[in-house]
């Protein structure tokens, strides 16, 4: 687990979209991401408001009224709010399928997501489709998009774990410029055995955080905001413990609290 300043690695990383996602957590005093799991238009565009979220979290398949009102007020938001977006995709398909889900098609993603994130379980053919879609000359955002494997989960039972895990950290290792880093409960730098260089710089977001519970009825587990930074996550990542609280921006406050306190805590210099 990474143990310097945001600001440190924001100035070490090479990518300018990690750069970019480590300038605003510097800014915003902030590694708190939103999971926006909202299924209309407007409360969507109305959770994103509010000084304390450095990357806001979509599930856009859930928006019923999905429209170009969509696109462009998570676009304006992001802007003026400045946050990044995370589409929560999870894409798992061969290579040729995932090219059209996050470029065109209904959704669109490539447009507006700055992040996404994908299953490698049918190999690696998916890493290499989507950094040849970000990678063609045509794509015009390509230094504003990146992808998150995701490489551990938080439901119970759940198999992405060992070798598993292990795959998917050699699967980012190969493809930096595009693979930015992992969904993952931990960090993984010592999951897998490794000849790079030592100042490779992964992202780690952590699902599952909860400051008021332990899990839901469905196998969701949940650790606290402080817990999971401590065990290597970089950004937090809660849903209902905000959106469903009963005073949501106090929430989000307090979680963005929790979050970045620890995070300092962890890269403090002796
Ligand atoms: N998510 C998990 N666990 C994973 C991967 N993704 O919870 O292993 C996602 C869910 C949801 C959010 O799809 O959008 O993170 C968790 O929401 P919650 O905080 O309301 O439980």
């Amino acid at each position: 687990k990474s143990s310097l300043t945001s600001a440190k690695r924001g100035e070490l990383n090479t990518h300018p979209l990690v750069k970019r996602l480590f300038d605003i957590a510097e800014t915003k005093l902030s590694n708190l991401v939103i999971s926006a799991d909202l299924t209309d238009t407007r409360s969507l565009l109305e959770c994103a408001r509010g000084p304390y979220i450095a990357v806001f979290k979509t599930h856009i398949d859930l928006v019923s009224d999905f429209s170009e009102d969509t696109v462009q007020g998570l676009k304006e938001i992001s802007k003026e709010h400045n946050f990044l977006i995370f589409e929560d995709r999870k894409l798992v398909d061969i290579g040729h399928t995932v090219q059209k889900q996050y470029h065109g098609g209904s959704l669109r993603i490539s447009e507006w997501a700055h992040i996404v994130n994908l299953s490698v379980l049918g190999g690696d053919g998916i890493v290499e489709a989507l950094t040849q879609t970000i990678e063609d000359p045509g794509f015009t955002h390509r230094d504003e998009r990146g992808f998150l494997i995701l490489a551990e989960m938080t439901s119970r039972g759940n198999l992405a774990t060992g070798s598993y895990t292990e795959k998917c950290v050699e699967m980012v290792r190969k493809c930096p410029r595009s693979m930015i880093g992992f969904v993952a409960t931990q960090a993984l730098g010592d999951v897998a055995p490794s000849d790079a260089s030592s100042d490779e710089d992964f992202v780690i977001f952590t699902t599952g955080i909860n400051m008021a519970s332990k899990g839901d009825k469905l196998g969701q587990q949940y650790q606290t905001p402080a817990a999971a930074v401590r065990r290597g996550a970089d950004f937090v990542i809660a849903g209902r413990g905000i959106y469903g609280a009963a005073d949501p921006v106090e929430a989000a406050k307090a979680y963005q609290k929790d979050g970045w306190d620890a995070y300092r805590e962890r890269t403090k210099s002796i």
